[in-house]
């Protein structure tokens, strides 16, 4: 028998915000994960863990993931060596660049990049290098609505609070179901526990969603909504506040500016006028105002469903200013800052809004941070003549599922000339590649919660150790990104590796003393570690708990931290304005013109006709987007993808539960089993996004056989956040019919 070679490694699991701390037990001369638990001595999620906790081990040993590039060929998928792939992606790249211009190339930036914190370092040097106006993410199917409101009123798109649910006594959740999602912007492993625990102090939640999900039934009152009209409720909301004297700024009294123009523009919406769009009566809505501000500490959380729906940007900017008008933002139990090791959260100087500085070709629509919407790639991607597109890069991303009009989306890419992906799966997007780079799985990387300590309900610090050594010739993604945007700049990787270093070493010594003095300083004590690591450290070293390299010796390190296996508490979350404040003058304006340009929009929709029928999304817990279901074990059991309708739209349309109907929208129709469901709104019907594996000539063999299921943004077309540029895929009217 051979020596057993058991270790014991504790790390964050990657797969969703939460960051839980896990315990596994592994082999690491036979590279086997024996077990994955939950990390009892973790200090943020206490053991917890949600049957997701073992899919990136899953990943890891699928024999369908990519280890090695591969190249289309006419007999099928070939598997080439890394120079073969480079070079020919690289040569190809850089001569469409020459040949067409910068902004012929287009690229994708999917979820996952989120999860992984060297890709995240690497990130902003890729965009820069791609230089492309033709850049797309899922960010634009998901949070960019709250990263405008936060843009504008705090100065930073992604200083954004989270509801600080251990101290509150309120909870308002609007638009997110976090006891499956497991929390978005909210940082916190186990909400069920933490829930619990709020109800068991004497606290109160009140979920507002047209489905009565997962979290409303935990909760102590459910409130239908009718979908996409959450704007026209938490106008009513401000309206009260200000026709009763509930205003109270309470510490950020003398910081905000704007208040009577807010109070001027909810006027028109009292809770009377919005009863009959949102479904909510004026009773309600008045009660439900009345014990937020009355209660000893409160918080109002909105999430995708307030994100991606047709006023978008408003509603997520509603939740803050109620946050703000009841004097709930920046105070325990309200809505709070964290305050992260990587120092994304500390005062920084003023950078002007990022919006509208270059627009789509094929309908004039504004960037918005750098991006154009991923609802309008289709159009793009199709764009002929000298605008024309003809080559895309997507990075760990599949939006012929996950965007809308992906079936739009993957005719567009068929005539590109060139397509590379950054990917493990040939799957529905990376099919169409002629070349996929795959990276090496998570248990091959370290990582560190960069991304969500900035979202955290405490102030934590976590690195992750890898849990194996990446196989021979194999690359990071990170490594990926390098070797692409150099190549595309007929760069070298190395250089330009070196070129990031140099980058962050500047500026972070160029308020020092002897700047050359303290970049020598710390290119010599951070020398053990390389790339990412090396940028981490720094990052940590001249963070806000940092050892500013001599500055505060008992200060944080990089290796300080290793010694944390089950994570560093820094304590909790704490009063961070005005200091946090990136608006140029340490102040709130709670307007702006991008904001009231909105409102005739909205004026016009409250008096428009009710559509009969709205579709909105849904997620289960064994599902992650589009791209868990190769694994068998989330992929078993009953069909997940099928519409819920309420029993009496059934009825109304001559439809018993279980029969397959037609869906259709003016994008298209789509067949998909019905389920009877009391939990939704009458009006509303709920189709999961992410499944529509039916494409050939894709190799995940048990999605497609096992949850095929069909694609919601085959039915989900163009319409837009207008503000943000922020897909509507929430409140999209549909017709439901019995399949002719
Ligand atoms: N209708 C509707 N559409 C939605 C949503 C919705 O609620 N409704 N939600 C939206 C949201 S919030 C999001 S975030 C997007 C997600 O949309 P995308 O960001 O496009 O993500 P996924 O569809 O999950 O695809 C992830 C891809 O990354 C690859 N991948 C995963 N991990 C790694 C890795 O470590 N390395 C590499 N190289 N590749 C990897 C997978 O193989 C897969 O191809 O979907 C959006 N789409
Ligand atoms: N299991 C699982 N977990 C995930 C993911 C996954 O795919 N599966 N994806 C991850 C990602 S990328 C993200 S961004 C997060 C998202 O995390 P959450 O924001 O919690 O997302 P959902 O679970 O989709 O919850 C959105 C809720 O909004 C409701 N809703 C829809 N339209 C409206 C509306 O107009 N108004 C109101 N008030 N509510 C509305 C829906 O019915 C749904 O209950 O989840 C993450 N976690
Ligand atoms: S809740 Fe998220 S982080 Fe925690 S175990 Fe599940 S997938 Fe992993
Ligand atoms: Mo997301």
């Amino acid at each position: 028998m051979s020596q057993s070679a058991t270790t014991t490694i504790y790390r964050s699991c990657p797969t969703c915000e939460a960051s839980c701390g896990l315990k596994m037990e592994v082999d690491q001369l036979g590279k086997q994960v024996i077990s994955i638990k939950g990390d009892e001595r973790d200090h943020r999620s206490g053991g917890y863990v949600c049957a997701k906790s073992q899919a990136f081990h899953h990943i890891h040993e699928d024999p369908e993931r990519l280890r090695r590039p591969v190249r289309k060929t006419a007999e099928g998928w070939r598997e080439i060596s890394w120079e073969e792939a480079l070079e020919e992606v690289g040569n190809r790249l850089y001569a469409i660049r020459q040949q067409y211009g910068k902004d012929s190339i287009a690229f994708y930036y999917g979820n996952p990049n989120g999860h992984n914190f060297h890709t995240q370092i690497y990130t902003e040097m890729f965009i820069s290098l791609m230089d492309s106006e033709r850049f797309f993410s899922a960010g634009s199917v998901d949070q960019q609505p709250k990263n405008l409101a936060c843009e504008i009123l705090y100065g930073h798109a992604w200083l954004m609070p989270v509801p600080d649910l251990d101290r509150t006594g309120y909870l308002v959740c609007m638009g997110g179901n976090p006891l499956v999602s497991q929390g978005s912007i909210l940082g916190a492993p186990d909400v069920e526990k933490r829930f619990r625990e709020l109800r068991g102090r004497g606290g109160k939640i009140v979920v507002m969603d047209p489905r009565r999900t997962e979290t409303a039934r935990l909760a102590d009152e459910h409130v239908f909504i009718r979908p996409g009209t959450d704007t026209f409720f938490l106008l009513a909301w401000v309206h009260e506040l200000f026709a009763r004297g509930l205003v109270d700024l309470g510490r950020l009294a003398g910081l905000v500016d704007g208040v009577e123009r807010v109070r001027e523009l909810a006027q028109p919406y009292s809770p009377e006028a919005v009863a009959k769009i949102t479904g909510v009566g004026a009773a309600t809505i008045r009660r439900l105002v009345e014990e937020f501000s009355a209660a000893d500490r409160a918080a109002l959380y909105g999430r995708i469903g307030l994100c991606t729906q047709e006023f978008g940007t408003l509603a997520s900017w509603l939740v803050e200013v109620v946050n703000i008008l009841t004097g709930r933002l920046d105070v325990p139990g309200g809505s709070m800052f964290a305050r992260p090791a990587t120092g994304q959260n500390e005062a920084a100087p003023h950078v002007p809004l990022q919006h509208g500085r270059f627009f789509s070709r094929a309908r004039s629509f504004p960037e918005y941070m750098g991006m154009l919407p991923a609802s309008l790639m289709a159009e793009e991607l199709e764009c002929a003549g000298e605008d024309a597109v003809h080559a895309m890069i997507t990075i760990a991303g599949n939006p012929v599922l996950s965007v809308p009009n992906g079936k739009g989306v993957r005719r567009a890419m068929e005539k590109l000339d060139f397509v590379v992906a950054l990917d493990f799966y040939i799957n529905e997007t990376t099919s169409l590649a002629d070349i996929i780079l795959p990276s090496c799985s998570q248990l091959e990387h370290s990582n560190y919660d960069f991304l969500f300590s900035a979202f955290g309900q405490s102030n934590f610090a976590r690195y992750s150790p890898r849990v194996f050594e990446p196989e021979p010739d194999s690359k990071q993604q990170y490594e990926l990104l390098l070797e692409v945007a150099a190549r595309i700049n007929g760069m070298e990787a190395d250089a330009l590796n070196e070129m990031m270093l140099e980058g962050m070493l500047q500026r972070v010594c160029a308020s020092a003393e002897d700047p050359a003095a303290f970049a020598a300083r710390i290119k010599a004590e951070t020398a053990p570690y390389r790339d990412g690591e090396r940028l981490l450290d720094i990052l940590l070293r001249i963070g806000p708990y940092g050892d500013g390299f001599g500055a505060n010796p008992e200060g944080l390190t990089l290796d300080k931290i290793k010694q944390h296996p089950h994570g560093l508490d820094l304590g909790p979350l704490q009063a961070m304005l005005p200091g946090a404040l990136r608006t140029g003058n340490q102040r709130i304006s709670l307007v702006h013109p991008l904001l009231e340009a909105d409102f005739p929009r909205l004026e016009q929709a409250l008096r428009r006709e009710l559509p009969e029928l709205v579709m909105v999304g849904r997620r289960h817990i064994r599902d992650m987007n589009s791209w868990l279901h190769n694994i068998v074990n989330y992929a078993r059991g009953k069909n997940r993808c099928t519409l819920l309708m309420n029993p009496a739209d059934l009825a109304r349309h001559g439809l018993a539960d279980g029969e397959e109907a037609e869906i259709s929208t003016a994008l298209g129709t789509q067949i998909l089993p019905v389920t009877a469901s009391d939990e939704m709104m009458p009006g509303v019907v709920s189709f999961p996004h992410g499944f529509g594996h039916v494409y050939p000539g894709t190799g995940q063999t048990t999605a497609q056989q096992r949850l095929p299921g069909r694609s919601a943004n085959d039915l989900i077309g163009d319409t837009l956040d207008q503000p943000s540029g922020t897909s509507v895929v929430n409140g999209v009217p549909v017709r439901v019919s019995r399949v002719a």
